[in-house]
């Protein structure tokens, strides 16, 4: 399978996703909050935050993972994506780290499936325009060269990052 089958792009609920692994855009305590986190949180149930507070947190650009308790999904990714500083504060190599451990966690726990949201795109204020091939480019880079997560979905909740994803990957880009 080339890489570009190896990518789906879908508008939909992240907590819905029948997949192995989801991704949670979290903070720095993966305590919770609002936006995908707190969806996440409220469709797993409580066990899901049980299991999160003996992790200790986690660093920005890195991810920590879990059960998925009661969702469809196996597990979740909590990844901790950099909150927007204006562009001078490392934030693209975070961002880019972030979705780069989050595959590397899926590949341990042999994760066929993984599902992406918009990390960073909502509360953390990093530029729809400018995160979309940061996320294109890491998960591609992984894709060729490991055969885990066979699948990855980028689901994306607001029609202005779909339409941005929907173009990039389109356009085929070479890295
Ligand atoms: N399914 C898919 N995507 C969603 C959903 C959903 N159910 N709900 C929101 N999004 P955000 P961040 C999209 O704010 O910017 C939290 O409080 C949303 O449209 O959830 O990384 C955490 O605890 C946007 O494109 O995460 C942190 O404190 C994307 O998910 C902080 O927000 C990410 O938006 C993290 O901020």
């Amino acid at each position: 399978m080339n890489i570009t089958d190896r990518i789906i792009l879908v508008q939909e609920d992240l907590t819905q996703m029948d997949v192995a692994a989801i991704v949670n855009a979290a903070n720095r305590s993966l305590l919770g909050g609002g936006g995908v986190d707190g969806a996440i949180h409220r469709a797993a149930g409580s066990g899901l935050l049980e299991e999160c507070r003996a992790l200790n947190g986690c660093a920005t650009g890195s991810a920590k993972i879990t059960g998925g308790h009661k969702l469809k999904a196996k597990h979740v990714i909590h990844a901790v994506g950099p909150i927007w500083h204006g562009g001078d504060s490392g934030e693209d190599n975070l961002l880019q780290s972030a979705y780069k451990t989050c595959l590397e966690l899926a590949g341990q726990y042999k994760c066929k499936s993984l599902a992406f949201p918009n990390i960073s795109t909502g509360v953390y204020g990093f530029p729809k325009r400018k995160a979309a091939p940061i996320a294109i480019k890491a998960v591609k880079e992984f894709l060729e060269k490991n055969e885990l997560p066979e699948k990855v979905y980028f689901v994306c909740f607001d029609s202005e990052n779909y339409a941005l994803y929907d173009d990039f990957l389109s356009q085929d880009l070479k890295f």
